[in-house]
């Protein structure tokens, strides 16, 4: 059996950081896909703590004319790095309800902050078709989803645009797995640091478990705790059609649930990001169930109740 935990659900209904409406309703989508329900049945506390809301900040604009929504997208920052502050505490596991993935710019800061003081080498499994390390000055779309990664790493450029991060989450601690569209820029950024960078191919060629593993044997050596940010577009489009960024040639259903099985293992997961839904996209519910059926996953949900490790 896994150690029963306290979940909190925090609902972050962040839109305007994607090029089209839509994620707005997906917090409510993963309620009504019963994730609460799910993790209950796994022998979970869950508490809901409804929806956030962004910080009202004084309007603000940067030199790249391309940027959309950037004091609104500042503001989500900043509520959403307090909420998840706040909902780690005392122990508890936060579940983030996006939201298109601007999101994370504000649960990573907050859950970064919770894990230094509580003396924790804090790593992040970033599980996207994307690499999301745009900065300001390199997004071309303007859409502020596809810069996450550069400011909760601390690179230079958000100063007097996104709040002023506290605690940087470490560049060599962070995994990427599933990345299939990288643009010129962020292309150039990422070899120039640690972040490791786990892209399709080699999923292709050695498999999600092998190269899991390698991650694992990181956090472990470390003493390590797990934040999971899970983009919808990491699946493959087939099976999960809500999504404004498909990207084709994507993780299986199956490779999914693995990876989740092994973190479950791990025991080290202590917080997770769900963005990127966009329910007004979806065929009859089926990505927003496949979420909660890959959440379930990564907290306890097993064909047969034995660990893995001991095959
Ligand atoms: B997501 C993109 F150009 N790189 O900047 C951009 F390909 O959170 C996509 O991973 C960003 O979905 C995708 O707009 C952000 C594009
Ligand atoms: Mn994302
Ligand atoms: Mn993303
Ligand atoms: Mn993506």
């Amino acid at each position: 059996m896994t150690g029963s935990r306290s979940c909190v659900l925090v609902g972050a209904p962040v839109q305007i950081g994607a090029g089209q409406p839509g994620c707005l309703m997906g917090p409510d989508a993963f309620r009504t896909a019963g994730l609460g329900r799910a993790l209950e049945s796994l022998g979970h506390g869950v508490e809901d703590l409804g929806n956030c809301a962004p910080a009202p900040l004084p309007e603000r604009s940067h030199p790249n004319k391309a940027i959309k929504n950037l004091t609104e997208t500042a503001g989500w920052v900043q509520s959403l790095t307090e909420a998840a502050y706040a909902a780690k505490q005392g122990g508890r596991t936060p579940i983030f309800l996006g939201g298109d993935h601007a999101l994370a710019a504000g649960t990573l800061p907050g859950i970064a902050k919770a894990a230094k003081e509580d003396g924790r080498e804090l790593f992040v499994l970033w599980l996207d078709a994307h690499s999301d390390y745009h900065d300001l000055d390199s997004t071309e779309s303007g859409n502020l989803h596809g810069v996450p990664v550069a400011y909760f790493t601390g690179r230079k450029g958000f100063d007097g645009y996104f709040p002023e991060l506290d605690v940087p989450v470490k560049p060599e601690n962070i995994t990427m797995m599933g990345i299939r569209s990288v643009d010129p820029a962020e292309h150039r950024e990422l070899l120039n640091q640690p972040i490791e960078v786990v892209d399709m191919r080699a999923i292709d060629e050695k498999g999600v478990s092998a190269l899991l593993a390698d991650f694992l044997k990181r956090v472990e050596d470390a003493d390590g705790v797990i934040h999971v940010s899970l983009d919808v577009d990491f699946l493959d489009p087939e099976i999960a059609p809500a999504v404004g960024t498909t990207v084709p040639g994507g993780a299986t259903f199956r490779e999914a649930h693995l990876i989740m099985e092994k973190l479950c293992d791990s025991g080290r997961v202590g917080s997770l990001d769900l963005v990127e839904l966009n329910p007004f996209l979806d065929e009859r519910g089926k990505t927003a169930r496949l979420m909660v059926d890959l959440t379930a996953s990564l907290f306890g949900r097993k064909v047969m109740d034995r660990p893995t490790r001991s095959y």
